[in-house]
């Protein structure tokens, strides 16, 4: 009975979003964006399920980033009692929502194309919500800090649907400040991870027996369910062999969208730091 239900909502909202996308695509198809257009970038996001625009922010608008993110940091680390998604892990930090405590973060919420992007590839506007993540060899937890694996660090999809993620980089994330690693083209339905879906259809329905399995493993810590399942691994390595992996690399400023059906995990920082501000729909 799940399963058909979990299917049916599959294929559907397949259908329905790539109309959506493939309209969307054709709309913007004359509107520039950096060197491309967003019709392009559209039809990117569609097919691969990532795209990367160069340089998007300013170095004056990444300074205000950082300024504000930095005093949302310092200020939750200085409460008595930690803010409403704010988390600290070793070697990693989240601080979800944030903009509604620092309103000064707000202007990175309200970008039109941005916006205009998430409306076609989810069907409703919607505004973001802001999260500052920090991935960190240790020094934010005193030098000597035990690097863990990071938050998301097993393969797996962050929803049963298509789910967009766009973000901007505050350093260049290269292979040693943990990219993240995908397969390009994956966020399409996979037959062999079927299961998984139909599993991810269940989490986010809240299926009793599965919330019971998830506490019981304590991977669903802190409300992130969504990508607590994780995938079997010969689910991944299909996938992986057919579309090969690719590292999410960038520059500061760039921006970042990025659809989390596709297959991917966090990789292990090895030095330094990586600071991302994360809009969510
Ligand atoms: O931090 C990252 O690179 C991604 C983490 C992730 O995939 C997740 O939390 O769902
Ligand atoms: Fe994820």
């Amino acid at each position: 009975m799940w399963k058909l239900r979990a299917l049916t909502a599959l294929y559907r909202h397949e259908l329905l979003w790539r109309l959506r996308m493939s309209i969307g695509a054709w709309l913007f198809r004359n509107r520039p964006l950096g060197d491309t257009t967003l019709g392009a970038v559209i039809k990117q996001i569609r097919d691969v399920g990532a795209a990367v625009i160069p340089g998007y922010y300013s170095e004056e608008e990444m300074r205000a980033l950082e300024t504000v993110c930095e005093e949302a940091l310092s200020r939750a680390d200085t409460e008595a009692k930690p803010p409403q998604g704010y988390r600290r892990i070793p070697g990693g930090i989240r601080y979800q929502h944030m903009q509604k405590r620092h309103p000064l973060a707000q202007r990175f919420a309200r970008d039109p194309l941005i916006v205009a992007l998430a409306a076609v590839f989810n069907g409703k506007f919607k505004m973001p919500s802001l999260m500052y993540g920090v991935t960190h060899d240790g020094r934010r937890d005193g030098a000597s800090a035990e690097r863990p694996e990071p938050f998301g660090h097993h393969p797996h999809t962050d929803a049963w649907y298509h789910m967009f993620k766009a973000l901007t980089p505050m350093e260049p994330i290269a292979r040693e400040n943990g990219p993240l690693c995908f397969a390009p083209g994956s966020n399409g339905i996979q037959p062999e991870a079927s299961d998984y879906y139909v599993e991810m259809y269940k989490v986010a329905k809240r299926e009793p027996e599965v919330m019971k399995k998830l506490k019981q493993t304590g991977v669903n810590a802190g409300g992130e369910t969504y990508n607590a399942t994780g995938m079997p691994d010969d689910v991944f390595a299909a996938a992986a062999a057919r579309f090969s992996l690719a590292y999410g690399e960038a520059g500061r400023g760039d921006l970042i969208l990025f659809d989390t059906r596709c297959f991917h995990y966090a990789t292990k920082l090895e030095q330094g730091e990586r600071r991302i501000l994360w809009m969510y729909f």
